[in-house]
């Protein structure tokens, strides 16, 4: 373990390699402990670097075992080699060789970065910077070499073997009961794009033919015994595949394209150049087994790595500071794919509500960063939610500015000018600007800045004038005082308070979406005939947070009368918002106001929930417990929250009783309809889920009996969690039973049993800390399996605000010491674990302290991994 001051790393000082490295011939002979890593790299001088510069390679954990230049053995004296670097004191100012060959231990790699060994399959990790795990390297992103890699391993351990790139050819080791594959690549990367794969796999395959007329054979690879669950995966391989040529004319470029789910594995998934290895979590489905969400989650990640392939390795970040380029660009192309195979509305209402989860408690904390930060000390720990779905709407709103035609003239232009190249954010803007003409200087201070832009929101109306006026003022909390104002799009339209849309002109609003780029304007609309309601920001055109002094009444003329779905699900959870903040504050009961919301949300149903059962589902789940700490902003007491949201919810479920348990008969599967994981049929089980979860809220009797017949006639994942969900939430025998019983029938099945930790670590009660710590010692639980940890640490820290904010401290002592205990072997998965405490300055007094000190005890503890001591320093600064 290593404990280092992390250097910080900034933006500003940097520079051009000094040498680069134009191919790279890796021989990899595995073995579980003795791995033999051969690389032959051709280096040059680069001519934008310092001449004459020493050759510094970087390592991490490495052991040399032999170094060649031009082929012959290096002095001991001419170079120096140590488990972080191999330095080069003096070479060659012309191109030249070098033989670099390293040992590995695959199977003491519990980081998970690097080639590591686990579950029986060798498989590798290198973005951000494990490749120097792996040899020493230029291990930066802007030096881009082409591959060639010859993979060597035990033919009954490793039948397949897998590299970048297209296969040249394999064979047998003579002599030996070894075998070996060769790939080469032929598009220059860097090499966080490398990857390597070598196991026991089932294979499941199809042929595509793209725009260009390139025969691809499209591979996904699984565990043995499951390559019935990799059929969705593949099924959306081909979609992505389609979509692309589609949606931004980019076709595929190699004859394979193949996908590995491997179990153990940090992240989501990793875009390696034609061989993307994927956490089995976003691979394995079937309806046994995978919710409606995990299907949607496995089509979302497959199109996202896939979409990497043009977004991020065809043209790539020239440094880490710009990682956005490739990730919030890439998650706005599978968030526009997501929508297109889906409802649209419903998706983007979907991200809505994760970017509010996620990114703006991010913003509003001690870890908030610009989209492109300036300066870090461990770049792991910047692939938050910031980088990707901030970064995501920055693109987005760019769209919305320039308009869609232009936008796709742009991203044209932009692979076109840097395809096969290292990039930046600049070159990004350089495109857009480039077919516009427009000057996006200023809309590039989007990325420079943390925190969530407020913009207040004041309308009047002019009875004798006939003129409606809206002023508008933003403001930039944690930006710093000197943040110039934002260009912000406004996507908007009046609304008449009895249904009809107000078509009343200004001419500054141009295809319904208005640019606020100063501090302060107003923009009046004439020939209103009567006082409208606004409706603002639709389709959440920007990231920012609005304030505004419509009433709950207007609020509810929004839900039934705007044309936009998005502000329609916007104005009912505003109105939800409002009850429960009032509650929490102790302002005066609004007993007519909830009614009104009650009798709003009847009509609703009444009228629509059939026609669209998934947007529906979306209107009647309330915001969250985060959404109103979020919204209420300092002083937290989770429990006055939660105690306000279980009101609310008996509430709607005591007045919408009848409508939902008829909804419920209406909405049900007749017997024997076969299972389709579509949007249709996922979103008429959400509805039914959302009415069994309001019904249980306001009656435990009839929740539990509905839910346990529920459970025992589901049919699928789904509808079967939903109803242990709902029962978790009732304490008492019936709970214990189910979660019993549902632990039986998945004991083989360690993903589902993620969804047993999990529903368990979001049980709202005094005894969860302690369920928690027996449930550590379960068998199916290991602290080596990120998975594992997240589904019980994770979803409790993140997804149980009344018992990891317990008062005693015990839920945040918790956290503390499974963040230590996993330190020593996953420092990643520790640090980003560890991010849960993010909030703890907005709480009350009481926890902030409790949680203040469980910060400092792990801070305080030696031998800190650099990604943890970073994330601490961090928190507490
Ligand atoms: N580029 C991947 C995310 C990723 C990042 C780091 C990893 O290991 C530390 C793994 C994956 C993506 O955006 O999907
Ligand atoms: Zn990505």
């Amino acid at each position: 373990m290593r404990t280092e001051t992390p250097p910080t790393v900034r933006l500003e000082d940097y520079r051009p390699s000094d040498h680069l490295i134009d191919r790279v011939e890796l021989d990899v002979r595995l073995d579980p402990h003795d791995t033999r890593v051969s690389a032959t790299l051709a280096l040059r001088p680069n001519p934008a670097g310092r001449a004459g510069a020493p050759l510094v390679l970087d390592g991490d954990d490495l052991t040399l075992l032999g170094l060649e230049l031009d082929g012959q053995a290096l002095a001991p004296d001419t170079f120096r080699a140590d488990a972080s670097s191999l330095t080069l004191h003096a070479v060659p100012q012309r191109p030249f060789t070098l033989r670099i060959e390293t040992r590995l231990d695959p199977t003491a790699n519990t980081r998970l970065m690097g080639l590591y060994r686990s579950s029986g399959v060798y498989s590798t990790q290198c973005e951000a910077d494990g490749f120097r795990r792996i040899t020493y390297f230029l291990d930066r992103p802007d030096v881009l070499s082409v591959y060639t890699t010859r993979i060597e391993a035990d033919r009954a351990a490793a039948p397949v073997l897998l590299g970048n790139g297209n296969p040249v050819e394999a064979g047998a080791v003579a002599g030996t009961d070894r075998h070996y594959a060769v790939w080469h690549d032929p598009l220059p990367k860097p090499a966080y794009l490398f990857a390597l794969v070598g196991g026991r796999l089932d294979r499941v395959a199809k042929g595509f033919t793209t725009m260009e007329g390139r025969a691809v054979e499209i591979a996904v690879y699984v565990e043995p015994g499951k390559r019935d669950r990799a059929a969705y995966a593949l099924d959306a391989v081909e979609r992505s595949m389609a979509w692309d040529e589609r949606a931004f004319g980019r076709a595929y470029d190699l004859d394979v394209f193949n996908v590995v789910a491997v179990s153990d594995f940090n992240m989501g998934a990793m875009e390696n150049k034609g061989l993307n290895i994927f956490n089995d979590k976003f691979v394995l489905a079937s309806p046994d087994t995978a919710t409606d969400t995990d299907y949607a989650a496995i089509e979302a990640i497959i199109a996202h790595e896939y979409f990497h392939n043009w977004s991020g390795n065809r043209v790539t970040c020239r440094d880490w500071f710009q990682l956005c380029l490739k990730e919030g660009l890439t998650v706005f192309r599978d968030q526009e794919f997501s929508s297109d195979m889906r409802s649209r509305a419903v998706h983007r209402i979907a991200e809505v509500r994760n970017l509010r989860a996620r990114q703006f408690p991010e913003d509003a904390g001690p870890l908030a960063h610009p989209v492109r930060p300036k300066q870090y000390a461990e770049i792991n720990n910047f692939y938050t939610a910031t980088v990707y779905e901030k970064g995501a709407e920055i693109v987005r709103m760019l769209r919305t500015l320039i308009g869609e035609t232009a936008f796709r003239a742009g991203m044209d232009r932009y692979f076109a000018d840097n395809d096969g190249t290292a990039a930046t954010v600049e070159d990004f803007l350089k495109a857009f600007e480039a077919v516009t003409g427009r000057d996006l200087a200023r809309f590039a201070e989007w990325y420079e800045r943390p925190g969530t832009p407020r913009v207040a929101v004041f309308g009047s109306y002019d009875a004798a004038a006939k003129t409606y006026r809206l002023a508008f003022r933003q403001t930039r909390p944690g930006a710093g005082a000197d943040a110039p104002p934002l260009v912000i799009p406004i996507r908007l339209g009046l609304v008449g308070t009895d249904g009809p849309l107000i078509d009343a002109a200004s001419g500054r609003v141009e295809d319904g979406v208005f640019v606020l780029d100063a501090a302060e304007d107003t923009l009046t609309f004439e020939n209103v005939a009567a006082e409208p309601v606004p409706s603002l920001f639709r389709g959440f055109s920007a990231p920012v947070r609005v304030e505004s002094a419509l009433d709950a009444a207007a609020r509810l003329t929004l839900l039934r009368h705007d044309p936009d779905s998005f502000n329609r699900w916007e104005a009912a959870q505003r109105v939800a918002l409002g009850l429960m903040t009032a509650q929490v504050r102790g302002d005066a009961p609004e007993e007519a106001g909830a009614d009104d919301f009650v009798g709003a949300l009847g009509a609703f149903l009444d009228g629509e929930a059939l026609r669209d059962p998934a947007f529906a589902a979306q209107i009647l789940a309330l915001p969250s417990e985060g959404d109103v700490a979020d919204e209420i902003g300092t002083e937290i007491d989770p429990d006055a929250i939660a105690s306000a949201r279980r009101d609310l919810r008996r509430r709607l479920g005591a007045g919408l009783r009848a409508r939902l348990l008829t909804l419920r008969e209406e909405l049900a599967e007749p017997a024997g309809t076969p299972f389709s994981p579509d949007a249709s049929a996922a979103g008429r089980r959400a509805l039914r889920n959302a009415a069994l979860d309001l019904i249980a809220a306001a009656d435990a009797e009839t929740g539990t009996a509905l839910a346990q017949a529920q459970i025992a006639a589901a049919t699928n994942m789904t509808d079967r969690l939903a109803g242990l969900a709902a029962l978790a939430l009732l304490p008492g025998e019936a709970r214990e039973a189910a979660l019993a019983a549902f632990a039986e029938r998945y004991a083989d099945e360690p993903l589902v049993l993620d969804k047993w930790f999990a529903i368990q670590a979001m049980i709202p009660e005094d005894g969860t800390v302690a369920r928690i710590r027996r449930l550590q010692g379960h068998p199916a639980f290991a602290m080596t399996n990120p998975n594992r940890v997240r589904s019980l640490v994770g979803s409790f820290s993140l997804a149980n605000p009344t018992q990891f904010n317990r008062a005693d401290g015990a839920g945040y002592a918790l956290l503390a010491e499974t963040v230590l205990a996993l330190d020593g072997t996953n420092p990643q998965v520790a640090a980003r674990l560890m991010t849960a405490f993010g909030p703890w300055r907005r709480l009350e007094p009481g926890r902030r302290a409790q949680a203040e000190s469980a910060l400092r005890r792990i801070v305080a503890t030696q031998g800190l991994s650099r990604d943890v001591a970073d994330i601490g320093t961090r928190s507490l600064a």
